[in-house]
C-alpha cells in the first residue's frame, strides 16, 4: 500500500427496501468506517463512498404490496438507512442514491461506452410475460405449484419449501404474482456481458496476482472460475431502474448488479464534481471494497470485467468480505422480521452507539458465520468496556482530581515498572496496525483492548490510593503514567468507539488529527473556520500541513491545538505534560442492566411468536382453500330423488360418552323427528336451537349409539374438513323443498 497516494473505500450500497440491521453493520459498514478512521488518523488521503441502491424488482414488488410507487418507497428507506449510519458513527463522505441524476447519466453513459466498442452479445430469447400486466415477469413473479412437493406458492426459480431449484417451465399452473394471470411466451432481446471473455484475465489477476485476498474471497472466486463463466444478462424488461440508453430497448433497464456498482463512480462523482477523476483514473488511488459475502461475485468478478471492458477505470485492490451474522442461533431475515434494526436500538440505547460498534466487532463473522446475543452485548459491556476501559480511565482520572488538582503530576518517582508497563503497550501497537492493515478487525479490537489492560492491572497493582497515604511523589509517578496510557487509548479506539475515544479526548483536553474527510461542503466555508481550501478539497489550517480535525468546521479549543495526538504519538514518550490540566470527568460507559436486556428478548420472543401465528393462520387458510375433485355427472332424476326439506331445530344435546355427535329434534314440517349428526365440535347444543337448517329427509333410518337417526343435516365442508350448516338466507316454513 505503500506506494499509493489515496485509498477510495466503498462500502455495499444497501437496497432501499429495508432498514439496517446489525447484519449488515457487521458484513461491511463497521469494518468499513473503522478501516477509513484507521486510515485517516495514519494522514492517508481518503474518500469513503457509500449510498442507497435503490433499483431492482425486490423495490417494484414492495412497492406494489403497499399500494404506493417504488419512489415512495425508495425515498423513505433512503432517509432511514441513512440516519442510522450516521447514529453510529459510520461517516461516508457522501451517502447518495441510485436514483440521482448524476448515477442515472454516468451508469447510462457507461453502458453506452460498452456497447459502442461492442463489449456486449445480445440474445433473444423467450421470456414469460405477463399480458394483464402488460410486462415481463422474472422468475421471482412466477409463483405456481412446485412439481416436487406440491408446495402450491413455489417460485418461478425456486420452491423455498423443499428446497429444488426450478425454472418458470416446470410449476403447475404457473401465474402471474402481479395479476394471477397465466403468463405466455413472448420473444425479447437482451444485451449480455460476455464474462467468459475475461476468463483468463480474471484468473490471472485474482489468483495469482491477489493471493492476498481473504481466504473465503479467494476461494469464492476460484470456484466460479474453475465452473467456467457465462455471458450475463445486464438488461431487464421493467419500469423502474435506468433506461437502457440505446435503441430498440424501449420498455427496457439496466440490470440492478449493472447500475449499482457504477454508483460507487457516481457517487463520488457527486461528491467531487472536479476531483473525481483522479479518484477512480489514477493508478495512485487503490480502491477497496467493503461487502458482504453474498455479494462477492459481484465485486470480484463482474465489476471488475466492466470495469476491465470500460479500460479507463482502476480495479480494485482489495474485496475484504464478511461472513454471515446470525442472531440468537437464527438467520438474520428482514422479511421475517428476525433482526436488531439499527433506528430501534439507537432509540432503545441512547448514547450506547459504541457498545453496538464493539460488540459487532469483536464478534465479527470474519472467518466464519458468527451469533449475535444480547447476553453477550451485556457481557462484553459491562465485563470489557465498563470493567476494564471505563474503568481505569475513571479511577486515573479522579485520583488526578482528588490528589493533583486536575492537572498531570510530574513524574517525580519512576520506577521500572512504569517504563516497562508503556514498553509494553509499543509491541501492541505493531500488531493493531498490522491487523488493521489486514482486516483482522477482532484481532486489531484485542489489541487496543490489551492497552486498557494494562493500564487497568497497573492501577490495581500500583495502589495509587494506598500509596498517596504515604508517598506523594511516587504517586505522581503512578498517576502520570496512567494517563499516559488513557491517552494512548484515546488513539487507539478512535476506529472501533469514536464517540468514546472523543469522550475521553474531552476529558483530557486533547485533539486529535483524525485526518480529514471530504464532507466538508455541506453549507460550510473553510473560511468559517480559519483554514484555506474550497468545498471538496483537502482544508489546511494555516501554517499546518494537514487539518486538524475529523470535521474541520469543528473550532478546536486552544488546549487542544496544543496537544493534539497522532496516530504516530501512539505508544511513544509523553503524550501529556506535566501541569497540563484536565476537563470534566464523565463515564465513559454504563453498565447495561439484565432488565434493558430482557426487554430485547421479550422483543424478539413477540415477533417469534407472531412469526408463528402468522404462518399457522396461513397454513389454516391455505389447507381451508383447498377444493376437493369434481364428482362425475348425474341425471336429473337422479338428483329430484332426494328429498331436501327446510327444517328448524327445537332441541338438541350430546350424545353420551362422544365428542362429535348431537341428537337433534327437529320439525320438518311433515313430522317432528330424531337426527343424530356429527357436529358438535362444530356446534354447541345451545347454538343450535332454534336454527333453520336444510335435511336430507328420505335417508334411510340409522341406528347411531343406540338412538334411530332419521335423515341427514346437510353441511359444506372445507377443505380442512371443518363443517358448516347450510342455511336458508332467510326464514322460510318449514318443509319447503329444497331444489
Ligand atoms: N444492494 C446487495 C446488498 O445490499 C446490493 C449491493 C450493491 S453494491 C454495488 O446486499
Ligand atoms: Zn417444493
Amino acid at each position: 500500500m505503500d506506494n499509493y497516494k489515496r485509498t477510495l473505500v466503498t462500502c455495499a450500497l444497501p437496497y432501499a427496501n429495508g432498514p439496517i440491521h446489525i447484519g449488515h453493520l457487521a458484513g461491511a459498514y463497521v469494518p468499513g468506517d473503522i478501516y477509513v478512521r484507521y486510515l485517516r488518523l495514519r494522514g492517508e488521503d481518503v474518500v469513503f463512498i457509500c449510498g442507497s441502491d435503490e433499483h431492482g424488482v425486490p423495490i417494484t414488488i414492495k412497492a406494489r404490496e403497499q399500494g404506493v410507487s417504488p419512489q415512495d418507497i425508495v425515498d423513505k428507506y433512503h432517509r432511514v438507512m441513512k440516519d442510522a449510519f450516521t447514529g453510529l458513527g459510520i461517516n461516508f463522505d457522501i451517502y447518495s442514491r441510485t436514483s440521482s441524476k448524476v448515477h442515472d447519466a454516468h451508469a447510462s453513459e457507461f453502458f453506452r461506452r460498452l456497447y459502442d466498442s461492442d463489449d456486449f452479445i445480445t440474445k433473444e430469447s423467450e421470456q414469460l410475460y405477463d399480458p394483464e400486466a402488460g410486462m415481463f415477469l422474472t422468475d421471482r413473479l412466477i409463483e405456481g405449484t412446485c412439481p416436487r412437493c406440491g408446495n402450491p406458492k413455489a417460485y418461478g426459480d425456486q420452491c423455498e419449501k423443499c428446497g429444488s431449484t426450478l425454472s418458470p417451465e416446470e410449476l403447475i399452473d404457473p401465474h402471474s404474482k402481479l395479476s394471477g394471470a397465466v403468463p405466455e411466451k413472448r420473444k425479447t432481446k437482451h444485451w449480455y456481458l460476455p464474462l467468459d471473455r475475461y476468463e483468463p484475465w480474471l484468473r490471472e489477476w485474482i489468483l495469482e496476482r491477489h493471493k492476498e485476498w481473504k481466504t473465503n474471497v479467494y476461494g469464492q472466486c476460484k470456484s466460479w472460475l474453475d465452473l467456467g463463466l457465462q455471458p450475463r444478462a445486464v438488461t431487464r424488461d421493467l419500469d423502474w431502474g435506468v433506461p437502457v440508453p440505446v435503441e430498440g430497448a424501449e420498455g427496457k433497464v439496466l440490470y440492478v448488479w449493472f447500475d449499482a456498482p457504477i454508483g460507487y463512480i457516481s457517487n463520488t462523482k457527486e461528491l467531487l464534481p472536479e476531483s473525481w477523476e483522479t479518484w477512480w483514473k489514477s493508478p495512485d488511488t487503490r480502491l477497496v471494497h467493503f461487502i458482504g459475502k453474498d455479494n462477492i461475485v459481484f465485486h470480484c468478478i463482474v465489476f471488475p470485467s466492466m470495469l476491465k471492458a470500460h479500460g479507463e477505470y482502476i480495479l480494485p485492490d482489495n474485496v475484504p468480505s464478511n461472513e454471515f451474522l446470525n442472531l440468537e442461533g437464527d438467520k438474520l431475515s428482514t422479511s421475517k422480521g428476525w433482526a436488531v434494526w439499527v433506528h430501534e436500538f439507537l432509540q432503545d440505547f441512547p448514547g450506547e452507539e459504541d457498545v453496538l460498534r464493539y460488540v459487532l466487532t469483536a464478534n465479527a463473522p470474519e472467518t466464519k458465520d458468527n451469533d449475535f446475543t444480547w447476553k453477550d452485548l451485556q457481557q462484553r459491556n459491562n465485563s470489557e468496556l465498563v470493567a476494564i476501559f471505563g474503568n481505569f480511565v475513571n479511577r486515573a482520572v479522579v485520583l488526578t482530581g482528588k490528589y493533583f488538582g486536575g492537572k498531570v503530576p510530574g513524574n517525580l518517582k519512576p520506577e521500572p515498572v512504569d517504563a516497562e508497563t508503556l514498553a509494553s503497550i509499543v509491541p501492541l501497537k505493531e500488531s493493531l496496525e498490522k491487523n488493521l492493515d489486514t482486516f483482522h478487525f477482532r484481532e486489531a479490537l484485542k489489541d487496543a483492548m490489551s492497552i486498557a489492560r494494562i493500564g487497568n492491572k497497573y492501577i490495581s497493582d500500583s495502589e495509587p490510593w494506598s500509596v498517596a497515604k504515604t508517598d506523594m511523589d511516587r504517586t505522581a509517578s503512578i498517576l502520570y503514567t496512567c494517563l499516559q496510557i488513557c491517552a494512548d487509548l484515546a488513539i487507539a479506539f478512535e476506529p472501533f468507539t469514536p464517540f468514546a475515544a472523543e469522550k475521553l479526548r474531552s476529558i483530557l483536553r486533547v485533539g486529535l488529527d483524525a485526518g480529514f474527510d471530504h464532507r466538508a461542503g455541506e453549507g460550510v466555508k473553510p473560511a468559517d473556520f480559519g483554514v484555506k481550501g474550497t468545498p471538496g478539497e483537502n482544508f489546511y489550517a494555516p501554517g499546518e500541513s494537514r487539518a486538524l480535525h475529523t470535521r474541520p468546521f469543528v473550532i478546536l479549543s486552544e488546549a487542544e491545538k496544543t496537544l493534539t495526538l497522532k496516530w504516530s504519538s501512539l505508544a511513544t514518550s509523553e503524550l501529556l505534560p506535566p501541569g497540563h490540566e484536565l476537563g470534566e470527568s464523565t463515564l465513559l460507559f454504563r453498565k447495561i442492566e439484565d432488565a434493558e436486556i430482557d426487554a430485547q428478548l421479550a422483543k424478539l420472543k413477540a415477533i417469534e411468536e407472531a412469526r408463528k401465528a402468522k404462518e399457522a393462520a396461513a397454513a389454516a387458510a391455505e389447507a381451508a382453500r383447498k377444493v376437493e375433485p369434481a364428482k362425475s355427472e348425474i341425471t336429473f332424476d337422479d338428483f329430484s330423488r332426494m328429498d331436501i326439506r327446510t327444517a328448524t331445530v327445537l332441541a338438541a344435546e350430546r350424545v353420551p360418552k362422544t365428542d362429535k355427535l348431537l341428537k337433534l329434534t327437529i320439525n320438518t314440517g311433515l313430522d317432528e323427528r330424531t337426527i343424530v349428526s356429527g357436529i358438535a365440535e362444530y356446534y354447541s347444543p345451545e347454538e343450535m336451537v332454534g336454527k333453520q337448517i336444510c335435511i336430507l329427509a328420505n335417508l334411510a333410518p340409522r341406528t347411531i349409539r343406540g338412538i334411530e337417526s332419521k335423515g341427514m343435516i346437510l353441511m359444506a365442508k372445507q377443505g380442512d374438513g371443518k363443517l358448516r350448516l347450510i342455511s336458508p338466507v332467510e326464514v322460510v316454513t318449514n318443509g319447503s323443498v329444497v331444489g
